[in-house]
């Protein structure tokens, strides 16, 4: 667990790969979703022990920075898994028998009676009962109705969140009862009163893929925190390619208004761990940094618009290769020396090496981020298209931005509701030192200002706050 400092102060917040101890899985070597199959709630991962973990907790807290965690609790390892100790903290199990020591759980802690499906496994997504009582791709399915399993889960969260930890994304909460959850969620400690006002609940958000169509729905889980909304970067990333006849004009009314769940049940982000690599729902409408010039439009998208709580990717690069169109390099794990995590080091332009991406690092999300910072709570106002892939908004007085995803330059002249003055544009530089490195926009007394920007731009938008007023 290594966080660099530098960087977290510009967030609010980090969500952390599941940090228990998972299965060591050596055929394919290492690949990053071992970490999505659990042998323990110890913590204790190729990111580091318990004490690492608590260290960067409390760093974080310090500076306040929260944490998030990815919690696995709907399943052990695959029915495949064997047994032995090839575990990464050497806890003994024997998958084949169900047994689990470490925590412990045995055969009675899972749902293979209670599935009704021949292969044991999920075979409908049209039957809600297959989708939480049988195994998501051979993952020994935990029984969530029993109060001993509800427990062990509670132990284990509780263990974080007397750490330190804000709160939890629940992976796989579509295959678990809503019920299930709440009843986990009752057994919850409030967050530790070393950083948080006394009484304060861990912030949830549950994965749940609904893009429509199947069995269950996001909003059978509304009653227990926030959802994650997929239905957000696949329909961004169609509406940025152009695909399927979209434009940006559209997205006028995006939020809502194109069939998303309400926006304060919504997680919102423009690509995961999943879907940047085909896994998960990953359409290939999917950006991602590999597409960094139409990644970085949405992703500032996102950052402007009020819709969702929004949260921003930060990846490794891996050697992508294509065969039929499906990427056969997509389980490598993150950048190692013989299975040693590879250190985030800092290069002198300040992106990362050792091939870390660091998406949050790159000027143009950086700085979405903190716009997004200073515009919250400001409504949505001063929508201007050009009826094709030219837009702009603005949110209040504090902030406005303009895309011009078109072949052809944009130059008109807009409201941007902002008080008279001269702007920097945080997308082609920042405000140093009260001068500016990148375009300048001067807002006239009436909030009009003028705008050029043109379609071969290295990035075609521009976007200026209160706080770079000049
Ligand atoms: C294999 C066969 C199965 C067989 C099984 C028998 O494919 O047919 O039944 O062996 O043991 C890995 C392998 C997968 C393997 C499985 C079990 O890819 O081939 O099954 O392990 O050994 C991640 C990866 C999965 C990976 C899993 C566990 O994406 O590929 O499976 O980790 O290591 C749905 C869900 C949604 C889920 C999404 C991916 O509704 O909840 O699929 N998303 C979350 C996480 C995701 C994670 C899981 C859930 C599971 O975001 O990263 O899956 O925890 O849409
Ligand atoms: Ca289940």
């Amino acid at each position: 667990f290594e966080l660099m400092l530098n960087d977290i102060v510009k967030c609010q917040s980090i969500s952390i790969s599941p940090p228990n101890e998972n299965i060591v899985v050596n055929n394919p070597s290492r690949p990053w979703w071992e970490r999505y199959q659990p042998i323990s709630y110890k913590i204790c991962t190729r990111s580091g022990n318990e004490n690492e973990f608590r260290d960067m907790v409390t760093r974080c807290n310090n500076v306040g920075v929260r944490i998030y965690v990815d919690a696995v609790i709907n399943h052990m390892c695959g029915e495949g898994g064997g047994a032995g100790t090839s575990s990464t903290c050497g806890s003994y199990f024997n998958a084949g028998n169900r047994e689990f020591p470490a925590v412990p759980y045995s055969g009675w802690d899972f749902n293979d009676g209670k599935c009704k499906t021949s292969s044991g496994g999920i075979e409908s997504y049209n039957d809600a009962y297959q989708v939480r009582d049988c195994r998501l791709v051979g993952l020994l399915d935990l029984a969530l109705e029993k109060d001993y399993v509800r427990t062990q889960i509670a132990n284990y969260l509780n263990n974080l969140i007397d750490i330190g930890v804000a709160g939890f994304r629940l992976d796989a909460s579509k295959h678990m009862w809503p019920g299930d959850i709440k009843a986990v969620l009752d057994k919850l400690h409030n967050l530790n009163t070393k950083w948080f006002p006394g009484g304060s609940r861990p912030f949830i958000f549950q994965e749940v893929i609904d893009l429509g169509g199947e069995a269950i729905t996001s909003s059978e889980y509304f009653g227990n925190g926030r959802v994650t909304e997929f239905k957000y970067g696949a329909k961004l990333g169609t509406v940025i390619r152009r695909w399927n006849g979209e434009k940006m004009a559209y997205l006028k009314n995006w939020g809502e208004g194109w069939g998303f769940m309400p926006s304060d049940r919504a997680l919102v982000f423009v690509d995961n761990h999943d879907n940047q690599r085909g896994h998960g729902a990953g359409g290939s409408s999917i950006l991602t940094f590999w597409d960094a010039r139409l990644y970085k439009m949405a992703v500032g998208f996102m950052l402007a618009h009020p819709y969702g709580f929004t949260r921003v990717m930060s990846s490794y690069r891996w050697p992508r290769y294509f065969v039929n169109g499906q990427d056969v390099n997509d389980w490598i794990g993150p950048p190692n020396n013989n299975g040693v995590i590879k250190e985030v080091t800092i290069n002198p332009d300040t992106t990362c090496g050792n091939d870390w991406v660091c998406e949050h690092r790159w000027r143009q999300i950086r700085n979405m981020v903190i716009f997004r910072n200073v515009v919250d709570g400001q409504p949505f106002q001063n929508w201007w298209d050009n009826g094709s892939n030219q837009v702009a908004f603005g949110r209040g007085n504090k902030g406005f931005i303009v895309f011009n995803n078109d072949d052809w330059s944009l130059s008109t002249t807009l409201q941007t509701g902002l008080p008279g003055g001269t702007y920097c544009d945080v997308i082609s530089g920042d405000k140093i030192n009260g001068n500016c490195t990148g375009i300048k926009v001067y807002v006239s007394s009436d909030g009009k200002a003028q705008f050029s920007i043109s379609n071969s731009a290295e990035d075609p938008f521009i976007a200026i706050h209160a706080d770079s007023k000049l």
